[in-house]
């Protein structure tokens, strides 16, 4: 990405923020972890990265609307020997000019952090905005939120406000840049599929399937975008499996959903192979019905149509298709083996949010019907990642590792 990128997002931010005010938005910390405190990994909020390209912990963004225009300031840790000799470089000024595209006066050490904040609120900017996305009530209050509840107290006529769904609404349609990443991160997320399908063998443990995934990942040097889902038989009818601890059977299919992460953006991709190389009649059909879905699904995905559309064809096309499969009797029953949505949107966040119910071009989203007949043993899903165009979709992920004679192909070694 190019400094370009971020300074585009903070100014398309800045122009949707209605009159004056001032955002606040903080890297975060890492994780402690119990008496190892400088080592756990650090991921950053994916909002302020979004913004400036910078995944360093404690920084903190200044972005103020004022009646003579905006300003921007960034708050980062001064650098200190000590810290260095033990855990390496640190995010200096100029290179977090570089990275964000904030000039490098404008970029200060934190010591500064509180008194500039203050300079605006004294100064009559009352519209106070934060990222706040809690999603629990258990999880401890972030550095956002404590700092939120300062602003409260110092400055009692202050209007604490949200910007998360500002940011999410400019998060929903990707770049150029950001669809590229994606791609890639589907490409590296399909080689190693097709290593796995290579090394691994029938009786070897899910985990061990995964581990042969996960190693070309690694040496593509990327990280993952989420825990590897490798579930076997009658585990894959759990959604988000991710023990991986039993044993791959021969005759049994094998569900992975993963996905390579690629300058933090992730693919997302799910497929399902036959343990033992080849594919029981049974199997064959059921994973039929679902490529089928597929297909289905991801032809909705089109400019001017309700995202809702696209999981209503999976749905309907399996009140007929089940039946023929001896699965169900009445259309009712199609949610007892099909139980999620057939998509949702993909970027910084593997579920990135989006805040759009009608497809638009530049929006990118998984393509994920599944079948889930636990009765039989059998879970099966597969998922591609979809950009929608001014025309038909684009696939990013393409018709790879999904039709049975390739797998058998493949897997026949
Ligand atoms: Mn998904």
């Amino acid at each position: 990405m190019t400094a370009e990128f971020y300074t585009n997002n903070r100014k398309n931010l800045l122009d949707k923020l209605e009159g004056t005010g001032v955002i606040l938005l903080y890297s975060g910390m890492a994780p402690v972890k119990s008496n190892d405190q400088d080592m756990s990994p650090f991921s950053v909020n994916r909002n302020f990265y979004y913004l400036t390209g910078i995944d360093t912990q404690n920084v903190w963004l200044l972005l103020a609307k004022t009646k003579n225009g905006p300003r921007t300031w960034l708050f980062i840790d001064q650098p200190d020997e000590e810290i260095i000799k033990w855990n390496g470089k640190m995010l200096t000024r100029e290179e977090a000019s570089e990275r964000s595209g904030i000039k490098s006066s404008s970029v200060l050490y934190m010591q500064d952090f509180e008194r500039y904040a203050a300079m605006y609120l004294s100064n009559g900017l009352t519209d106070v905005y934060f990222s706040l996305d809690r999603r629990s009530m258990l999880a401890p209050p972030t550095r956002a939120e404590e700092f939120a509840r300062t602003v409260r107290e110092k400055f009692p006529m202050a209007q604490i406000k949200n910007i998360a769904p500002v940011i999410s609404s400019l998060r929903s349609i990707k770049t150029p840049e950001e669809i590229d990443c994606i791609r890639k991160a589907g490409d590296v997320t399909i080689e190693a599929l097709r290593q796995m399908l290579k090394t691994a063998r029938p009786g070897e443990y899910e985990y061990q399937w995964a581990a042969d995934y996960e190693h070309y990942v690694a040496r593509s040097g990327l990280r993952h975008g989420f825990e590897t889902i490798a579930a076997a038989g009658e585990n894959a009818v759990m959604l988000h499996y991710s023990d991986n601890n039993c044993i791959a059977k021969d005759g049994d299919l094998l569900l992975v959903d993963l996905g390579a992460e690629y300058q933090y953006y992730s693919a997302d991709v799910s497929r399902t192979f036959p343990i033992g190389g080849k594919f029981t009649d049974r199997q064959k059909e059921l994973f039929t019905i679902v490529r089928e879905a597929m297909d289905m699904a991801r032809e909705k995905m089109r400019p001017g149509n309700p995202t809702k559309e696209s999981n209503q064809a999976v749905i309907d096309f399996y009140k007929k298709a089940l039946r023929t499969a001896k699965l169900i009797n009445d259309d009712s029953d199609v949610s007892k083996y099909y139980y999620h949505g057939v998509s949702h949107s993909l970027g910084l966040d593997t579920h990135d949010p989006c805040d759009r119910t009608v497809y638009e071009p530049g929006m990118v989203i998984t393509c994920e019907p599944g079948l889930y007949v636990a009765e039989e043993g059998i879970g099966i899903r597969l998922e591609n990642d979809i950009l929608v165009t001014e025309g038909a979709p684009e696939d990013l992920t393409g018709d790879r590792l999904l039709d049975i004679p390739e797998i058998e192909e493949l897997m026949g070694r």
